[in-house]
């Protein structure tokens, strides 16, 4: 029985279709720089948002339609499923992730979450069975819960940590259960509303401390999925410890955790720590640790999490430029972690949605490969510090100067200095003609 019957199965028709039920960039089998869209890009659905998800906000109750509303806790749960694999069926999408709490009601007990939990993850790898779709990665919801009122691997009760650490021992059970390519912690409540009552010092060793434990646990049970932690500098907390990427980073560095993990970077996540998404993924590229992403988008005019489809295309543009240079995302995939409005209720909505994303990365793909075939990008920073290269900049690079020598070299510098133009407008001007044509 179909959850949704009005909706066809999506299918490629090209540029000027006017079918709102096709894409119209994103043909899985077109071969861009040697791989299909389909590698490339490695789409997954985010469970909590297009099962989940209500459509609430502080102030009104969910507005979203679902035929699984009226449900019971768990009837609901096994519809989700059969929901989810019929969604990535219809839109030709590869892969799904979620939070345990996403997928299976909480029961009253721990042992009876872990038993709920275990009914819809056999149902589950059933569907994944019989369709092939895979799951990107599974994560522990360690913040809804009021019991993690005070943080979960931080919070200043240790039988909230013991908790929290079951959660993710289970959570990492289920992951090698469903084969998850990866496994991701987000800091949920990782962070503090006011240092007057808080032991940064203890917060952050102890967080460490459970990151260490999973990792050796993961081991144990020979579970190889590449651990992926998410940066978000606020909201829940004002301030979360995982504030950006350069942060999670030094964080990795310190308790000795960098070679276990990358990094799983959302946009909306990037531009409220007042980056650029493609900012974050650059920082991440260059230190070896972009793992995934998750495809969304805010909105510059409110300061919080608002989640959307990914539809910018300057952004999916330079994201997967990112991306490209970076040899791709391995294991990890573009999940969209994005929710549809509120005013956006039908059950069609979810679709339009995926295919109004999955157009804006195919498309921002072929933009992007076109910047690095044709070397755009890569001539004009080449040039740009091209006196690096030779003379006084190859020996500054090769670690021949010191500061005499540079001193010396500076003393007989006509003055003056001669610097040239960055070229800024005229290089957008060109960025705007390779998005535009393809
Ligand atoms: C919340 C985060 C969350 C993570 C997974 O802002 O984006 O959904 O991706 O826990
Ligand atoms: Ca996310
Ligand atoms: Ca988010």
């Amino acid at each position: 029985m179909s959850l949704f019957p009005n909706v066809p199965k999506v299918q490629y028709e090209g540029r000027g279709s006017k079918n709102p039920f096709a894409f119209k960039h994103y043909n899985p089998q077109e071969v861009v720089l040697g791989k299909t869209m389909e590698e490339h890009l490695r789409f997954a659905v985010a469970y909590w948002h297009t099962f989940v998800g209500s459509g609430s906000d502080p102030f009104g109750v969910g507005t979203a339609v679902r035929s699984w509303d009226s449900l019971s806790p768990l009837d609901k749960a096994k519809a989700r499923v059969e929901a989810n694999f019929e969604l990535m069926e219809k839109l030709n999408i590869p892969f799904y992730c979620f939070h345990d709490v996403d997928v299976a009601p909480e029961g009253a007990t721990l042992a009876e979450s872990f038993k709920n939990l275990d009914t819809i993850v056999a149902l589950l790898k059933d569907h994944m069975k019989s369709t092939g779709k895979k799951l990107l990665w599974n994560t522990a919801n360690l913040f809804t819960n009021p019991r993690f009122v005070h943080g979960a691997g931080t919070s200043n009760n240790a039988d909230v940590f013991a908790y929290s650490a079951a959660t993710i021992k289970k959570g990492l059970e289920v992951g090698k259960e469903l084969g998850a390519e990866n496994y991701v912690f987000w800091g949920g409540r990782e962070g503090y509303e006011s240092l007057l009552n808080t032991d940064m010092k203890l917060e952050l060793d102890n967080l460490a401390r459970l990151l260490h434990m999973a990792v050796d646990y993961a081991r144990e049970i020979g579970f190889d999925a590449q651990f992926l932690i998410e940066p978000k500098p606020k909201e829940p907390t004002k301030h979360q410890y995982d504030f950006d990427t350069a942060t999670t980073l030094a964080f990795l560095q310190n308790y000795g955790l960098k070679e276990h993990f990358k990094m799983n970077i959302e946009a909306n996540h990037a531009t409220l720590a007042g980056h650029t998404f493609e900012h974050e993924l650059r920082v991440a590229r260059i230190n070896g640790v972009l793992g995934s992403i998750d495809a969304n988008q805010g909105d510059m005019l409110l300061g919080w999490d608002t989640d959307e489809f990914p539809t910018d295309l300057y952004s999916t543009t330079l994201a997967m430029y990112e991306i490209l240079k970076n040899g791709g995302l391995g294991r990890g995939g573009v999940n969209f972690d994005a929710k549809v409005r509120r005013s956006s209720f039908e059950d069609e909505d979810l679709f339009y949605a995926h295919i109004a994303g999955m157009d804006a990365y195919a498309r921002g793909l072929k933009a992007a490969a076109k910047l690095v075939e044709e070397r755009v990008l890569d001539e004009i920073v080449e040039n740009r510090y091209r006196s690096f290269r030779e003379g006084i900049g190859a020996d500054i690079v090769s670690g021949k100067a010191t500061l005499k020598s540079l001193e010396a070299y500076a003393l007989q510098l006509n003055q003056p200095i001669k610097n040239e133009s960055g070229r800024l407008e005229q290089i957008r001007a060109t960025l705007n003609e390779i998005i535009f044509s393809v």
